[in-house]
């Protein structure tokens, strides 16, 4: 369903058998050669979040893209696994958009987790001007999201993202500021959890 020109949530948009797939993927590349790890930003914090950069890597010191971690391990960030894509690409047509991903971040949020309200706009002049969309696909427990305006300063409406949900924000919504306010631990279906994985597709 359409929440805003341009924001767009479906419900369940992966079963019960793809959410466990993509959730054991998931799970595996955090623990694989390139792991996930806690970024520290700029001022020196850590992020409360893991996170796996795929295909590009995200570097929370500098907030742009590189190809490999400079600002942790300096090992190269992993290749976006085809399913990873078709999944991002067909979500994304779903809502009338049309994306080509080149990068994936994973994010993984424990109980206490959180992710401060930000608007995403490292990706590139073009990308952003054109209002080409993420789409953001949630796995394992339920998180309370909120999404505002184009400034800081407007409210929040908040929403309930579960496993399974697929959200796209393209067009006039693509610089909408955004956060997670928290986690519900307990309620990620059988076979997922404990936690959440969130998968924001872009292209850079
Ligand atoms: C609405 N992640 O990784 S995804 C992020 O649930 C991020 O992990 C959150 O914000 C999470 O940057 C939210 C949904 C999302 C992403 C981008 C948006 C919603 C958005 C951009 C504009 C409006
Ligand atoms: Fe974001």
């Amino acid at each position: 369903m359409q929440l805003e020109p341009g924001l767009d949530l479906v419900q369940n948009y992966l079963d019960a058998d793809e959410q466990r797939r993509f959730w054991v993927a998931c799970r595996d590349l955090a623990a694989g050669a390139v792991p996930m790890y806690r970024p520290t930003v700029r001022g020196g914090k850590k992020m409360s979040v893991g996170m796996l950069c795929l295909g590009r890597h995200w570097n929370a010191l500098t907030y742009s893209y590189e190809p490999t971690r400079t600002d942790f391990d300096n090992l190269a960030a992993p290749p976006l696994p085809p399913e990873f894509e078709r999944l991002a690409i067909d979500a994304a047509a779903r809502a009338g958009f049309s994306l080509r991903p080149d990068l994936c971040i994973m994010n993984y949020y424990e109980e206490e987790s959180r992710m401060g309200v930000h608007q995403d706009k490292d990706e590139s002049r073009e990308s952003l001007a054109a209002g080409v969309p993420i789409v953001s696909v949630s796995l394992g427990d339920t998180a309370r999201f909120v999404v505002g305006g184009l400034t800081r300063r407007e409210p929040t409406r908040p929403l309930m993202l579960s496993s399974g949900d697929v959200l796209v924000m393209g067009g006039p919504s693509r610089l909408r500021f955004h956060g997670v306010t928290r986690i519900l631990p307990g309620t990620a279906p059988a076979g997922l959890g404990p936690g959440r994985f969130n998968l924001t597709f872009r292209q850079a």
